[in-house]
């Protein structure tokens, strides 16, 4: 895809993404006042938007017109809240987040503790609102995400990061799935379900972004070791700091460079495998790989 179609699309979809975000989400003058001042402030704080914006091009590759905005909306919901509880003093204690002082530092740890509780129940609200007139896609929506997002995948990842144990290759591909791979897959598949894909089609989603959140995270490593914290908004060499392996260490950075190069074109053999205009996803994911921040 031509470059400057690719920016047009790309930033149409972030902008979608983020007025979606504004009109869809509690306002900050909502009783209580200071936890939804809260959710906004992490919520309106910026970020790459790529969950979003792959559900809304996932959704916009199958039917041009479907109404994506609810279960975008609902997938950065889950992602914020679970940035906000990472960053807590329990968690991995971090005083910075997308460039900014991250939300128990801007507020107070009971507040961000609230902000990340209530995003979840959002995202749920916003997928049986935003769907009620189509119960059956309703319904896979809210089990794809809460899949997803449940203990055997983010959390679950989450809780094998911090238990303090050592690292192997097995626990590492668990955590890899988990922590990322498993939102982006949701990102995708939830598209694809609301563009009407087919069952085949939305499965070849669901491993598309398996694929392509295995790869961005091997990128997020790499810059961990490699980028300055200015350019990514957030402390690096944080993994090195917290003394926890990861798939760099274990297998290097030629081989964690090769193991990114061959799951974006598994991705992209995925998205081309299925019935719908895939060219921006396969421009986004290959972007993506290539990365600097
Ligand atoms: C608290 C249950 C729970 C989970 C926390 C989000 C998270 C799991 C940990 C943060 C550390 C990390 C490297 C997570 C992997 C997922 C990831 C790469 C998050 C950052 O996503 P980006 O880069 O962030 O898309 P922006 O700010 O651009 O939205």
């Amino acid at each position: 895809m031509d470059a400057s179609l690719f920016q047009s699309r790309h930033e149409a979809f972030i902008e979608q993404a983020e007025s979606s975000l504004r009109l869809l989400t509690p306002a900050s003058t909502t009783r209580p006042e200071r936890l939804h001042e809260a959710m906004r402030y992490s919520l309106e704080a910026g970020g790459k938007r790529l969950r979003p914006v792959l559900c809304l091009a996932s959704a916009a590759a199958f039917a041009p017109q479907a109404d994506a905005a609810h279960a975008a909306t609902a997938l950065e919901c889950i992602h914020t809240y679970s940035l906000i509880h990472d960053d807590l003093p329990c968690m991995d204690d971090s005083d910075l987040r997308r460039g900014r002082p991250s939300c128990h530092k801007s507020f107070d740890e009971a507040t961000a503790l609230l902000a990340g509780d209530a995003l979840q129940p959002l995202a749920f609200e916003l997928l049986a609102t935003g769907y009620a007139s189509r119960p059956t896609l309703a319904t896979a929506l809210v089990r794809e995400l809460a899949l997803a997002a449940g203990s055997k995948l983010l959390v679950g990842g989450q809780t094998e990061d911090m238990d303090g144990q050592e690292n192997d290759a097995d626990r590492i591909e668990f955590i890899l799935l988990g922590k990322t791979a498993a939102m982006l897959s949701a990102s995708f598949a939830m598209g694809a379900m609301v563009g009407g894909a087919s069952a085949v089609d939305v499965e070849h989603f669901r491993l598309a972004g398996r694929a392509s959140g295995i790869a961005f995270q091997l990128v997020d490593d790499l810059l961990d070791l490699t980028a300055d914290a200015d350019q990514l908004g957030k402390p690096v060499g944080a993994d090195a700091e917290n003394g926890k392996s990861t798939y760099v260490d274990m297998h290097g950075i030629g081989a964690t460079k090769e193991r990114i190069e061959a799951l974006t074109i598994e991705t992209v053999g995925h998205l081309r495998a299925t019935k719908g205009d895939t060219a921006f996803l396969v421009e986004l994911v290959r972007r993506m790989s290539a990365r600097r921040t």
